[in-house]
């Protein structure tokens, strides 16, 4: 099955590859194709927007993640807004504007979330979701990942995300978990 990949984040995309090698699936990703404005308040919403967009116009399934980290001291901020935290580009200028916001803060819990959608270019929609528990540093370890990564220690480890191998974050995390869920799905064989 050919299958779009509904995201221009290059983090994203090789975890998606990484998590579905072993589906028989050709993986393309969306290049000159600018995604749908995420004006959804749900991870649900704003992946369904994307997946069912590309899907849509390019009459083929396509795979969408809307994903963010729910930090608990700031009541679950940024959330769905984690790409646009603090309106800052770059990763490294969110890190830094998310360590001032938590300076002296004792409680460093934190969750991410994330939501894969597989839409289908008649309409019909998969659904899959993980989230990964853990605490934030206060500075950044690791090159590796994208994002918030340098900063997130999953529960029952000691390195950050950024620290691990994408196959070593996959196991555990968020979207690993989702694409977990979608692959074991498929092959079963295409669900109803
Ligand atoms: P697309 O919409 O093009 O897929 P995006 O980066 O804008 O890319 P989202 O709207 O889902 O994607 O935003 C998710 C943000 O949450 C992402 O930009 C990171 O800042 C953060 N994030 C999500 N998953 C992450 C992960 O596994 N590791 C680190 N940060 C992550």
């Amino acid at each position: 099955m050919k299958v779009m990949l509904a995201t221009g984040n290059a983090g994203k995309v090789r975890e998606i590859q990484e998590a579905l090698s072993g589906l028989n699936w050709t993986l393309s990703s969306v290049s000159g194709l600018p995604l749908p404005e995420e004006t959804g308040r749900t991870y649900e919403d704003n992946a369904a927007l994307k997946a069912c967009f590309v899907a849509h116009m390019t009459a083929m399934p396509a795979l969408a993640d809307d994903s963010g980290l729910e930090v608990e001291a700031l009541g679950g901020e940024p959330g769905v807004y984690s790409a646009r935290y603090g309106n800052w580009n770059s990763d490294v200028e969110r890190n830094v504007y998310l360590l001032d916001k938590l300076r002296g803060q004792a409680n460093r819990r934190a969750k991410f979330v994330s939501v894969v959608i597989l839409a289908h270019p008649d309409g019909h929609v998969e659904t899959y979701r993980g989230e990964l528990h853990g605490t934030l540093l206060e500075g950044p370890r690791g090159d590796g990942g994208f994002g918030y990564d340098p900063l997130f220690v999953p529960d029952g480890h000691t390195r950050t995300l950024a620290e691990m191998t994408v196959p070593e974050k996959r196991a555990i995390s968020h979207r690993g978990q989702a694409l977990a869920a979608l692959a074991h799905a498929y092959r079963e064989g295409p669900p109803p």
